[in-house]
């Protein structure tokens, strides 16, 4: 494949947009089947520079091509492209091994060869882990996911992660039918419900019983070394103290999973809506302060300076859950006194969480102006992000600020605000843009690197991912998405090799680049929300 031609590694549906682009080159391009028929032809146009990548990218549009088959892009003087299909169904495995992703993070239970395949594994973490600052109290801390390429568990992103593969059940019931082969498949309760209650159940284990508020996390001191499978590491756990970000985004999640899991399993519901309560009246009785790592702690610090946005997604959780006006107090004096805040998705700017919450709400005392407004705002960031896309090369919402570590989470943070736009205001702008996150995902951008284990002609190989280092198995855990570029240089070898390159290009697909190359759930998550858009 030449490397100045860009194209989707999977490929495109039938009737969506296809664009390929080429680095450098303009002039015609061909479509043709790998037996060398050629099936399409067109002109290479809409030359862009592309600040991101620091080159100039012209485009490719074969939209019109929508025969299923097996395909490449030829360029005169250049050859060809990696193949791709187009086909109904290109983003279905991939859909899958997103969410499988979450199974192969599990802490705390044997990863069964009939489910795990070569990366299998005993289980790990058992141990109850010592709450920091009280040298006689211990407490179970079992199960949940592994946060990242560490195997630390941390309430804030855990909660992330949970928000969006949740929002994706409620949005896209439909593409959650097929079984994901885990211990729970066949149980009559669709998989991605499965999994998403084993992080639930441990995120119940991480609230205080006495008061109610939320440790922020459970790690060892430190990071484990880069080979050391979880079974091994047997390191003292510790429970940070509670925090304020963590206990507000513990009461929304158990908000959200209590409305979610209602006619699945009452029982649980009513379990999720108690321990959300007890979260909500520690929040309220506490002031807003910023979590830091203690002193002799040095794993992820998930800090946060502004933590009213995790009140705000709170109380419309609860509003959306229980329509009980309290709540709605809460969230309309929040709104009064800091004005609209912004769509964002992050891990840290939960806000959008709120307004999604607030938006979907069919509460009777819903303020019906409120919701117009926050609807208002949520459509013109989205025109915004679509705007942004067309002065892109690859047709992306990513700004040059935006490489920043996790730059995948944050494509595909927007392109989620772009799905739910979608579903405010049916414009298919909005799709089309969004579909180009994916593609981006799929080996469509300046790399041609796909950013997902598994996947696509130039597959991620060396994620920064502990289990995958220590395994001996060649084949990294699938479904795993990179954190991508970034252009911040923050890591050693980061420094070391990618020194002036343009930020889209600050990417190294090796083990040691824990600030381009790590995988984490709540990168995970968002992608499985925008591919259940398109299976
Ligand atoms: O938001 C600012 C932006 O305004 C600024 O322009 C830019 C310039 O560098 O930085 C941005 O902040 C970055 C922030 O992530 C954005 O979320 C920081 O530089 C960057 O250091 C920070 O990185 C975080 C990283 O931990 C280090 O703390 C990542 O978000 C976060 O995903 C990552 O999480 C780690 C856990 O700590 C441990 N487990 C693995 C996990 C994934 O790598
Ligand atoms: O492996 C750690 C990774 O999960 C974190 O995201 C990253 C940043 O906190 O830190 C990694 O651990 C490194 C540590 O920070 C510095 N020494 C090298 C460790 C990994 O090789
Ligand atoms: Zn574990």
């Amino acid at each position: 494949m030449h490397e100045w031609i860009h194209i989707d590694q999977l490929g495109y549906r039938p009737g969506d947009r296809k664009y390929c682009f080429v680095t450098n080159q303009g002039g015609s391009f061909e479509v043709a089947t790998l037996t060398g028929q050629v099936v399409f032809t067109g002109e290479l146009d809409h030359a862009t520079n592309d600040t991101p990548s620091g080159e100039l990218v012209f485009r490719g549009d074969f939209s019109a091509l929508r025969e299923d088959g097996t395909y490449v892009v030829r360029v005169p003087g250049l050859g060809q492209s990696a193949s791709f299909s187009i086909s109904r169904s290109v983003f279905h495995d991939l859909h899958l091994a997103l969410q499988k992703c979450f199974y192969y993070q599990r802490c705390g239970m044997d990863l069964e060869p009939e489910f795990a395949g070569p990366w299998a594994h005993k289980a790990c973490h058992l141990n109850h882990g010592l709450v920091h600052g009280e040298p006689a109290r211990s407490l179970p801390s079992h199960g949940g996911w592994h946060d990242a390429g560490d195997y630390g568990k941390y309430v804030v992103p855990g909660a992330k992660a949970i928000a969006d593969l949740l929002l994706a059940y409620e949005f896209y019931p439909n593409a959650f039918q097929t079984p994901l082969h885990i211990p729970e498949s066949g149980n009559g309760i669709p998989d991605v419900l499965n999994e998403v209650r084993y992080e639930l159940e441990w995120m119940l284990r991480m609230q205080d019983p006495v008061n109610g508020g939320v440790f922020h996390k459970l790690t060892t001191h430190r990071f484990p070394g880069l080979a050391v499978m979880p079974e091994e590491d047997d390191a003292p756990l510790v429970f940070s103290p509670i925090s304020y970000t963590a206990t507000g985004t513990f009461v929304a999640s158990m908000a959200m999973a209590a409305r979610v899991y209602e006619p699945v399993d009452h029982d649980f519901a009513a379990t999720c809506l108690a321990a959300a309560n007890r979260a909500w009246t520690w929040l309220c009785s506490h002031p807003e302060t910023q979590f830091h790592n203690p002193p002799d702690v040095f794993t992820g610090e998930y800090g946060d300076r502004q933590c009213w946005d995790e009140l705000y997604w709170a109380s419309a959780e609860m509003f959306r859950t229980t329509g009980d006006n309290p709540y709605q107090e809460v969230f309309l004096n929040l709104l009064a006194e800091k004005g609209l805040p912004p769509a964002s998705l992050g891990w840290a700017n939960v806000a959008g969480y709120g307004t999604i919450a607030y938006l979907m709400t069919t509460a009777e005392a819903v303020d019906r102006n409120t919701q117009a407004r926050l609807r208002a705002r949520w459509l013109s960031e989205a025109e915004d992000l679509a705007e942004r896309s067309r002065t892109d090369g690859y047709q992306v919402t990513l700004t040059v600020e935006d490489y920043i570590w996790g730059s995948t989470m944050v494509l595909c943070n927007q392109a989620m605000q772009l799905l739910i736009a979608y579903r405010l205001d049916s414009n298919p702008a909005f799709v089309d843009v969004a579909a180009q996150s994916l593609h981006y995902l799929a080996g469509c951008n300046p790399l041609n690197q796909c950013y997902v284990t598994g996947f696509g002609t130039k597959p991620l190989m060396h994620p920064h991912h502990r289990p995958s280092i220590g395994d001996g198995v060649e084949q990294p855990v699938p479904g795993m998405v990179s954190g991508g570029p970034n252009k911040g240089l923050q890591d050693a070898i980061a420094k070391a090799e990618l020194g002036g390159r343009p930020p889209a290009k600050c990417f190294l697909d090796h083990q040691d680049s824990y600030s381009t190359n790590e995988i984490a759930i709540y990168w995970n998550s968002p992608a499985v929300f925008v591919a259940s858009h398109f299976i």
